[in-house]
């Protein structure tokens, strides 16, 4: 077939419907509607094949950290395409981009983590996750260490293991999740489960909950707790700063290890190079993705502390692996990226000037008659939409107006998620102070029309 470049929105979206099964898709609905085909992008904008120009104000899928049109990443890929497009690192095998990654992520990440295992994606640094802290507990004679602790409206992937350590339901529904050995606890989610007390009085309640649930397993079956630093996918949670300290000493009195998911958080998110360093949480491992190479290839890996390395060295092989682990130019990718945002210094400046501004124009909609709470830290937000103020009721219409909000918001040019009535943006962090501007002239006009339509459809 030759390229499509040159096609009708039409012909494309038609192909599209008879062959491509998209993700998290009703696909009948899709079909009867046509999907919008993107077909270019550069700094924070994309274009779709109508000339629509879009400000992406969610990076992608939280992921576009350096912005779209980086010529450094492309060249390195295709530099190393060149040299060796592929090899495997099984078989007491490597190569110098896995190797100048490894030593670059560790270098990175705090101090305590120095080793690197590679996957492609957040769900397969998950999937390690689990089997990696299950064979620790068993290099070291506790064999018997082996649940998961997890939170309700995590999200953590959606392979096996992933989608079961996630907290959402819909998708626990689909195929009999969770695996056995996990378990879930309350979300630090204060305007939904704590608005009754402070946010600091209910972050040590919802802490409280994760030892509630070590005494009820038993610390010698819990193996590990994991969590986003933020939640993400779950509607932008930031947890209040009760939360993680007391999180961080239940796992060290209980001996359970902590595994921090910097799939989104990580490099420069939340407006430091980790999630970790912003709400100071030492993780014995962390799963990352997404922004390690800002979403040019895919690559993921998990960031294991020096004690779970011990351990391991006591348990022999690890009977686990990718054909795709360390590939050679998703390595390329994200050396280049890491490169670019050090050489330019994305993360301070996004930590010191751009998410400080950000911030303080998304505070500005607190003020409107249909946001009922913000949320956010660095280059993440989130727009509570209520459907009336002051309070925390929700609107119990299945997100239908935040579906209406994005759509709207669309129209005026920006792309934004809705998580239920959460208005969500996570924008590349190279965005200007104009651009942000912008972003939030579209998003109050799309605020303010579901608003209308809201009062008019009561
Ligand atoms: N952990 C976290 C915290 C994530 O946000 C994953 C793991 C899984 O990563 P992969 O690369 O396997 O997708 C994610 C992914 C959304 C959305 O709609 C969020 C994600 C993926 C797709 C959609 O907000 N996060």
């Amino acid at each position: 077939m030759e390229g499509l470049h040159n096609t009708s929105t039409d012909t494309l979206q038609q192909l599209d419907a008879m062959h491509h099964l998209h993700p998290f898709t009703d696909t009948k609905a899709l079909n009867q509607k046509g999907a919008r085909i993107i077909e270019r992008a550069e700094g924070v904008y994309l274009w779709d094949t109508e000339g629509n120009r879009f400000l992406d104000g969610m990076a992608g899928l939280w992921c576009v950290n350096a912005g779209y049109g980086r010529r450094e990443i492309l060249d390195a890929v295709y530099q190393q395409m060149q040299q060796l497009p592929y090899y495997n690192t099984f078989f007491q095998t490597s190569h110098p981009p896995v190797i100048e990654l490894a030593a670059r992520v560790a270098e990175l990440t705090p101090e305590h983590l120095n080793r690197v295992f590679f996957c492609s994606s957040g769900s397969e640094a998950n999937d390690t996750v689990v089997r990696m802290v299950r064979h620790y507990w068993s290099a070291v004679g506790k064999p018997e260490k082996k649940v998961i602790i997890s939170r309700e409206n995590a999200y953590h992937g959606s392979t096996m293991a992933g989608a079961s350590l996630g907290g959402m339901k819909p998708m626990h529904k689909q195929g009999g999740l969770p695996i056995a050995d996990i378990e879930h606890i309350m979300q630090p989610h204060w305007f939904a489960l704590g608005y009754d007390s402070s946010p600091e009085a209910f972050g040590v309640r919802a802490a409280n909950a994760l030892e509630e649930k070590i005494i009820e397993l038993g610390a010698g079956n819990v193996a590990a707790f994991i969590a986003e630093p933020v939640q993400g996918a779950g509607g932008v949670i930031v947890p209040p700063s009760t939360y993680w300290p007391l999180i961080q000493e239940i796992c060290t009195r209980h001996d359970v290890l902590l595994v921090a998911d910097e799939v989104i958080c990580g490099f420069g998110r939340t407006g430091k190079w980790f999630g970790s360093d912003q709400f100071e949480i030492t993780a014995d491992l962390m799963a990352i993705a997404k922004g390690l190479s800002s979403g040019y290839l895919p690559i993921g890996a998990v960031v294991v502390g020096d004690r779970i390395v011990e351990g391991l060295e006591q348990g022999g092989d690890f009977n686990h692996g990718y054909t795709y682990s360390g590939h050679p130019a998703c390595a390329a990718a994200a050396i280049a990226n890491i490169e670019l945002m050090q050489r330019e210094r994305i993360v301070e400046i996004a930590g010191e000037r751009i998410a400080p501004y950000f911030q303080s124009r998304l505070q500005e909609l607190a003020e409107h008659p249909f946001v009922g709470q913000i949320r956010g830290v660095g280059l993440l937000g989130a727009m509570q939409l209520v459907p009336e103020k002051p309070g925390n009721q929700q609107f119990g219409t299945d997100g239908s107006i935040g579906s209406f909000c994005r759509d709207r918001c669309m129209e005026n040019g920006l792309i934004m998620r809705a998580v239920d009535d959460a208005m969500i943006l996570s924008p590349p962090l190279t965005i200007s102070e104009a651009q942000i501007d912008e972003l939030f002239a579209s998003a109050r006009i799309g605020i303010d029309l579901a608003h209308q339509h809201w009062l008019e459809t009561q």
